[in-house]
């Protein structure tokens, strides 16, 4: 909890912090920001990711000395692992022998910290980093405002998404002040992306299709896309939204072909569908309307099953109102 995560602060002095692998804003923002708050308070602190980090979040300061690792290869007092559901997440090995702080805003996580901090009220961890600054008495710094604003414009579609609270937009408020700039950090996530994200879009959104209710949704994207497209990680970002625009849509589910009869997929919804509760039933998990899993078969079998699962969570939906 938090006080735990305080008092570890102020009594050690050696912080790694590392996130998961191909991370998304709040991954990156939550991990620098964290990273320039230890730093702040006379700590020493590094952010280690395994692989590389997107494009969008490169301008973020800091971003640049992200150490690309596949081991632990540092002598730290702890390491924060952010938004991991477990410790394999980050994909580096070696995190299992160290002190680990995990912190979360996601309910499903495991708690495979030392110490565990898991808020799943907070809209994003950047939400956390925040509250975490003002209980250590910590001043929000530049360099933590812009990384915690990223973390809050990704994770809550930019202030749309159901996990946008009265906290959040006073949490942002509170950046603004202490100098992120929206226009500038906007632009930077949503207005520069490789020409790589338009080709595979034009490819993914070719398979868009719904099922004989209209409601539901389905996308694909195969390795061959990918390739075709020269796609680097994280340009389909936010694909799954696309369908969701159309008014009759309530949930999507956008499978990616991650190897043979391997896929990875991520659901969304609207309203009170629970597309967590979707997830879960087959081994994923997530929030009510945004979730991921990966699964194994035929790939029109196992959309098959999702649909009919996410057809199941919107008649529950539909009977409790
Ligand atoms: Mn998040």
């Amino acid at each position: 909890m938090l006080s735990q995560v305080v008092e570890l602060i102020e009594n050690k002095n050696r912080f790694a912090i590392t996130t998961h692998i191909k991370p998304d804003g709040d991954g990156v923002g939550s991990s620098l920001g964290l990273c320039w708050l230890l730093r702040s308070l006379g700590k020493e602190a590094e952010v280690i990711v395994r692989g590389d980090v997107p494009p969008a979040y490169m301008s973020l300061p800091g971003a640049k000395e992200i150490r690309d690792v596949t081991y632990v290869n540092g002598r730290y007092d702890a390491v924060f692992v952010i938004e991991c559901s477990d410790l394999a997440r980050p994909g580096i090995a070696g995190l299992d022998q160290q002190f680990t702080v995990n912190i979360d805003h996601h309910a499903t996580s495991e708690h495979f910290g030392t110490i565990n901090w898991i808020d799943s009220t907070a809209s994003a961890v950047g939400e956390m980093i925040y509250n975490l600054c003002k209980a250590i008495g910590g001043r929000i710094t530049k360099e933590i405002a812009e990384c915690v604003y990223l973390a809050l414009v990704t994770d809550t579609g930019s202030f749309h998404f159901p996990n946008t609270s009265d906290r959040t937009l006073k949490v942002a408020s509170e950046l603004i002040k202490a100098g992120a700039k929206p226009e500038r950090i906007g632009e930077a996530v949503y207005s520069n992306y490789p020409w790589s994200r338009i080709e595979l879009m034009r490819r993914v959104l070719d398979t868009v299709k719904r099922d004989e209710t209209g409601r539901i949704a389905s996308m694909r994207q195969t390795i061959e896309m990918q390739q075709e497209a020269a796609a680097i990680d994280g340009d389909n970002n936010g694909f799954v939204n696309i369908p969701l625009a159309a008014r009759d849509v309530k949930a999507v589910v956008y499978t990616r072909e991650v190897g043979h009869n391997k896929f990875r997929a991520s659901l969304r919804s609207k309203g009170s569908i629970n597309v967590a509760k979707v997830a879960e039933k087959f081994g994923g998990g997530g929030h009510r309307n945004a979730s991921g899993l990966s699964i194994e078969g035929d790939w029109d079998e196992v959309e098959a099953m999702i649909v009919s699962a996410l057809a199941e969570a919107i008649e529950k939906a539909e009977s409790s109102v």
